[in-house]
């Protein structure tokens, strides 16, 4: 049992809770990615659906399944959103970001009546923080960010370092929003809630990667006797 089985056989699962006329919100990232190729089968057989993808690959993915899209000021009320993230915890928080495109992903959860976390069950933790946390920031004043966001991250209790995310060629990765990403390599995060507050206090940051109170249920598929168990 490979990680694209795990990842479809929770995407599987998510594809049930979708209902004809829903507004969808279109996750990014390789398990989402799943999940559209599913939505993309049922809409070629009939299932009438909207997405709202929350990145240009989901975009381009969506589109190319002829999956009908709408923007979140079109559609600024979802009835789903389904997702992938890098850590979830006991409490449904998640470090997401590692795809870059967390703002979108954020900003089009936050805009859903209910947000669906599909995941490996590896990607389960009982504490967050060993996947480096993505930090969106705005690239005026990269250096004084920089700093400030280390001094919320000492002030919240967090030791490690903070990086800016670089492409293979060395410049600095941009976001779909023209942002750059600062990767928090913490190891462990004693408490996510006032992490997260103290990077919203520093100017110049966009969005965190944490996203707390916002999901309302995992999917998460392990391999148990060469099959794919989903809890
Ligand atoms: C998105 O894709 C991100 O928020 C997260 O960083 C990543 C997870 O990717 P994958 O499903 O490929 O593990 O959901």
């Amino acid at each position: 049992m490979s990680g694209p089985d795990l990842r479809r056989a929770a995407a599987a699962r998510a594809l049930d809770l979708v209902e004809p006329g829903m507004r969808l919100g279109l996750g990014t990232g390789s398990t989402a990615a799943a999940f559209v190729a599913l939505l993309g089968e049922r809409v070629r057989t009939g299932l009438d659906i909207v997405g709202v993808p929350t990145s240009e690959a989901t975009r381009a993915q969506a589109e190319s399944l002829g999956i009908r899209l709408a923007t979140l000021d079109e559609q600024p009320e979802l009835d789903l959103t389904i997702d992938g993230a890098d850590e979830v915890d006991d409490r449904l928080r998640l470090i997401k970001g590692g795809g870059a495109a967390l703002l979108r992903e954020k900003i089009v959860a936050c805009a859903s009546r209910r947000m669906v976390v599909i995941a490996d069950a590896a990607k389960h933790v009982s504490r967050l923080g060993a996947f480096p946390l993505p930090i969106e920031v705005n690239p005026f004043g990269l250096k004084a960010t920089h700093r400030a966001v280390e001094a919320a991250v000492a002030g919240a209790g967090c030791s490690g370092d903070v990086r800016l995310r670089a492409r293979t060629d060395g410049k600095p990765l941009v976001t779909d929003g023209g942002h750059y990403i600062l990767d928090a390599r913490l190891g462990a995060i004693p408490d996510p809630e006032a992490l997260g507050a103290a990077l919203w206090a520093v100017p110049g940051v966009v969005e965190h990667g944490l996203f707390l109170g916002i999901a309302d249920a995992a999917i998460l598929a392990a391999a148990r006797d060469g099959q794919a168990e989903v809890t």
